[in-house]
């Protein structure tokens, strides 16, 4: 990115040589119970890591690096197959980002921080192994040229809408887009201060391509763009269904007053957010309140957008520039974008519920003092280049992460950036040859960034699965330990030994009904870790008992048992419970009989 401030760098980096002991304590870099699989060629945990400090970095004692951490010092970390197997880019499939029963990510995590906002569960990655733990069902899209998609509302689809042009407007008040019409956006839609843009659900907004059609919400100004799983609000490209391709818009840009580490940003002074031409329509962000809120999406999808106006200074999907925790954002799904799934300069904003797909840059991205927590994110990244008007750029990482880009160490106002991330699930690309040229890193922590990444899944990138880049990075996680290599990692949260997979309440143990709604006969399928008793049992819908289907020992591996009923059964709702363990572990459904 490119920061346009209105100071010199040299006031920059004075500002921040003053700074630098002040910032240093929130800098240690934790990443513990993770699952890093298959991220090169070598076969082991430890070479899922990179990185290791130099003289450059003093603090740190000698024999100290990256793979040390991520096997000795935080020794919940997996090397082992986290059971993906659609997860990756395959031609023609739609890929699932839940693990197969018996994927070593159930059964077992670390501790999150008891903070409010961190949901401990007993799985890695971003999705849990019950059917309805997969909350990217019924409002995410995949399909890369949106041939015969029918969600649109053009002439030909389901409910056709006109067609309202928004060209280059400003909204000064309030301002409703709801599904009475769709919308188009030519050039910069901007929610000036103090002004509020509603979005109903399933409003669609196509932004131009020709004139980069781009939502800008300006300081002070709110955009509330809260959808539901069934009517997700879709903002996406303006070519016809069929011959979408990457880079067609700017996405969302939201510019708050929370802090950042930009000099000055304290003061209220501010810096002209990436993808604007300075001094030129420029949009500004950052300021001292980092309860600020711009607005709050949710169920919004951004499909087809990313472009490059100058080299490092690009438009991404979603964008967040200084906002605060009044700022939310959930249930989002960035869709093949040319640049940033989620991007972030500086501010304190959480998030949960993020989806990145096949972006040719990274999916979630930080600098500028950003200090988030984030709790269920999917990025899968692809290998291709971005479309030549974006620098030629490929999808290389899940997270790549930056303190201060121009002072690496520079900590003022915002503090150094620290984010805190758990239950991701990231997903590289490995394809190779002209069209595939990159290296690629799961996460890269760099420009004296810190950290914590807890309860992850990163699996299948070319190179490394985590690196720590350069010396301001490992110098200031080092100083924040005191000097030492000791490391506090979190203990384990969940019953079960690491590697070992326990029969236990909500982990590993899914039951499955099918076909449902029945007629005669319904099978439940499920899937035992270990051996052990089992029971399977009807009820009726008021919870009276109806049936023993099963009762008695049965081993490890995949079982099915069915119901099949006689003509006296009444139709209507009936519950069915697997239990096993001695009761300690319990599935349970709703099945619907029809005649
Ligand atoms: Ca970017
Ligand atoms: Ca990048
Ligand atoms: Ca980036
Ligand atoms: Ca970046």
């Amino acid at each position: 990115m490119r920061l346009a401030a209105r100071h010199s760098l040299g006031a920059l980096v004075g500002m921040g040589m003053i700074a630098i002991a002040a910032g240093t304590a929130s800098a240690q870099i934790t990443f513990d119970g993770n699952i890093f699989f298959n991220n090169n060629a070598t076969g082991t945990l430890a070479g899922q890591f990179n990185g290791a400090p130099t003289a450059a970095a003093p603090a740190c004692s000698v024999g100290t690096t990256a793979a040390l951490l991520g096997t000795l010092k935080y020794p919940n970390n997996l090397h082992s197959d986290p059971l993906l197997p659609t997860a990756r880019y395959i031609p023609n499939v739609l890929p699932s980002f839940q693990p197969d029963l018996g994927s070593p990510a159930y059964g077992s995590a670390v501790t999150v921080p008891g903070d409010g906002f961190f949901q401990q569960v007993c799985y890695r990655g971003a999705i849990g192994p019950n059917a309805d733990d997969d909350w990217t069902e019924g409002w995410t899209y995949f399909d890369s040229t949106g041939t015969g998609r029918q969600d649109l509302h053009l002439t030909g689809m389901p409910d056709p809408r006109p067609l309202a042009v928004y060209d280059n407007i400003s909204i000064f008040s309030n301002a409703y887009f709801c599904t009475d019409s769709n919308y188009l956006v030519r050039g910069q839609l901007r929610i000036k201060a103090q002004a509020v843009l509603s979005i109903c659900p399933g409003t669609v907004i196509f932004q131009e391509k020709a004139s980069i059609g781009t939502i800008v919400v300006e300081r002070g100004g709110r955009l509330y763009a809260v959808g539901t799983q069934c009517a997700p609000i879709i903002i996406t490209g303006d070519a016809a269904p069929g011959t979408s391709t990457r880079g067609q818009g700017g996405g969302i840009v939201h510019n708050g007053f929370a802090k950042t580490n930009v000099v000055n940003s304290c003061l209220g002074d501010s810096s002209a957010v990436e993808g604007f031409a300075v001094g030129v329509n420029a949009a500004f962000f950052g300021g001292n309140n980092d309860a600020h809120c711009a607005g709050a999406l949710r169920y919004v999808r951004v499909e087809y957008a990313g472009v490059e106006l100058a080299p490092n200074n690009e438009l991404n999907s979603f964008v967040w520039a200084g906002c605060g925790t009044g700022t939310k954002g959930d249930y989002l799904e960035s869709y093949f974008g040319a640049d940033d799934g989620f991007e972030w300069f500086g501010g304190s904003m959480n998030n949960t519920h993020l989806i990145a797909i096949d972006g040719t840059d990274d999916g979630y991205d930080w600098q500028l003092g950003t200090r988030n927590k984030a709790q269920f994110v999917i990025v899968r990244t692809t290998g291709q280049p971005a479309p030549a008007s974006t620098n030629g750029q490929f999808g290389e990482r899940g997270i790549e992460a930056d303190n201060n880009e121009f002072n690496n160490d520079q900590v003022q106002c915002a503090g150094r950036s620290f984010c805190q991330i758990a239950n991701a699930t990231f997903i590289g690309d490995k394809r190779t040859g002209p069209n595939f040229p990159g290296a690629t890193q799961g996460i890269e922590l760099r420009r004296g960034t810190g950290a914590t990444i807890l309860n992850s899944i990163v699996y299948n990138f070319k190179t490394h699965g985590l690196r720590i880049s350069d010396q301001p990075t490992w110098q200031a996680h080092c100083l924040a330990l005191g000097g030492g290599i000791v490391q506090n990692g979190p203990t384990l949260a969940c019953p079960g030994t690491v590697g070992v997979i326990p029969i236990t309440e909500g982990n590993v143990f899914v039951a499955n009904s099918h076909p449902n709604p029945f007629r005669n006969s319904v099978n439940f399928t499920f899937s035992l870790p270990q051996a052990g008793p089992v029971q399977v049992d009807i009820f009726s819908a008021d919870g009276r008992h109806v049936q023993t289907l099963a009762s008695g020992h049965m081993e490890a591996g995949p079982h099915s048992i069915a119901w099949t009923i006689d003509k006296a059964t009444p139709s209507g709702v009936y519950f069915y419970k697997v239990s096993a363990a001695n009761g300690l572990a319990n599935a349970t459904g709703k099945i619907t009989k029809v005649n």
